[in-house]
């Protein structure tokens, strides 16, 4: 980086060197989901829960083995603090049914974990299961069935506490399920009425230590095949999780498309000390592509630091794109959320929010566009740099060679 660089910051107001350690310090929670298409060690069972993969693209991670080495290889071309983000269906030590998987699954995982230092993050899986009947679980109607996914969530709060026992970093537990309906409901309050009970026996179930880890719920406004209602709707999770004092989180493709979901974090603040993120980059649906560093990321990351949310934020990514290189999709949209929280971290608010207070709305707008021909580039160079890390240049060529040498021939 030229000395230059850090005095042009400097005249704003801004410290490089201090956006440089807080990004570090950032911890983004990688889904392992990118690597494998959202199949799991279970077995070839097809994807369900109104969520996609499209493509087949060769070299997919097909067990433990290969997706760690998959991993391991991605790892290294991610800057910054790091977790892991895990699904039940990524059981590696003796497979057993998913409302049985408990601690003992996951043992691999975590000596996994402890040795490269990294955090783990975890999910109840489902979706893709028998157990959804007529595409629901928590709130089916059938007492069978919820009772199974209820007994998956408790053994799944006992993972999660053991994850942030043994790795000393807090872990998440997040709720997501695809219940809905593909037509106009004739109830929309009966459904409501078992997830919340369904869920108040999950919390009750187990009583997790609250020091090593967090429960999120996860919002939906549709998936495909459950085009005209979801039980958890983003109002029923906002009650619930206020109510029972968990954590709410937003996935950027969970809402409708016209909807501004950065705009979402600061009322969430206003009201909530923690907030989860799955950050996904919705086109035309929830799609889930690989994120680029377009405005709505660069929105998000920006509504983060201005809330001073990155240490009350658990970032975790979700995407899944199995037509392209799965490494090079997973490792590029990590660094393009390390770009915008940079990015962000760069910006001078104080003179914007003065700027603002003051009704000198000419001021903001001028500020806004001046900084975005600032050499913040450079500032990602000397991240990577400092790091140890190569540039985006050689990030994709070498990672092209691991498809030759590898990906290519499983
Ligand atoms: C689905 C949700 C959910 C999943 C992952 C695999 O719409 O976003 O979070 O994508 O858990
Ligand atoms: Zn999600």
């Amino acid at each position: 980086m030229r000395k230059q660089v850090k005095e042009i910051y400097a005249s704003y107001g801004v410290d490089v060197y201090e956006a440089l350690r807080k990004l570090k310090a950032t911890k983004i929670s990688l889904h392992c989901w990118q690597l494998d298409d959202v199949k799991g060690f279970e077995g070839e069972g097809d994807l369900t829960g109104g969520i996609q993969t499209t493509g087949n693209y060769p070299g997919r991670a097909r067990n433990f083995k290969e997706l760690t080495q998959d991993l391991d290889k991605a790892l290294t071309y991610i800057p910054g603090s790091k977790k892991i983000n895990l699904h039940a269906i990524y059981q590696a030590d003796k497979i057993v049914e998913r409302c049985d998987v408990g601690p003992e699954q996951f043992k691999s995982w975590v000596k996994y974990a402890k040795e490269r230092g990294l955090g783990l993050d975890y999910n109840p899986t489902i979706f893709s299961h028998k157990m959804l009947k007529d595409g629901m679980s928590l709130s089916s109607p059938d007492e069978e069935v919820r009772k199974y996914w209820i007994k998956h969530c408790i053994n799944g709060l006992k993972i999660t506490e053991m994850f942030g026992k043994e790795l000393g970093q807090k872990s998440l537990m997040n709720i997501w399920i695809p219940d809905g309906l593909k037509e106009v409901p004739a109830d929309r309050l009966g459904p409501r009425m078992r997830l919340k009970d369904s869920l108040d026996q999950i919390l009750k179930g187990y009583k997790y230590d609250k020091r090593v880890m967090d429960v999120s719920v996860e919002s939906k406004v549709f998936g495909i095949g459950v085009e005209s209602y979801t039980t958890g709707s983003n109002e029923f999770y906002l009650n619930y999780a206020s109510s029972r004092k968990i954590c709410c989180l937003l996935d950027t493709g969970h809402f409708h498309p016209t909807e501004n979901v950065a705009d979402k974090i600061s009322s969430m603040f206003a009201f909530y000390n923690k907030l989860a993120f799955h950050v996904s980059r919705p086109v035309r649906w929830d799609s889930d592509h690989v994120l680029k560093l377009n405005d709505d990321l660069q929105d998000v990351a920006d509504e983060l630091v201005k809330c001073d949310g990155l240490s009350r934020s658990y970032i975790g990514l979700d995407y899944f794109d199995a037509s392209i290189n799965r490494v090079v999709a997973l490792v590029v949209g990590a660094r393009n959320m390390e770009k915008a929280l940079l990015k962000a971290l760069l910006t001078p608010w104080n003179l914007l929010k003065e700027a603002q207070d003051k009704g000198d709305h000419t001021r903001v707008l001028a500020l806004q566009e001046e900084i975005k021909t600032l050499p913040w580039s450079e500032v990602w160079e000397e991240y990577l740099k400092r790091q140890e890390m190569v540039n985006d240049a050689q990030m994709y060529k070498e990672l092209k060679q691991y498809e030759e040498s590898v990906l290519l021939k499983r």
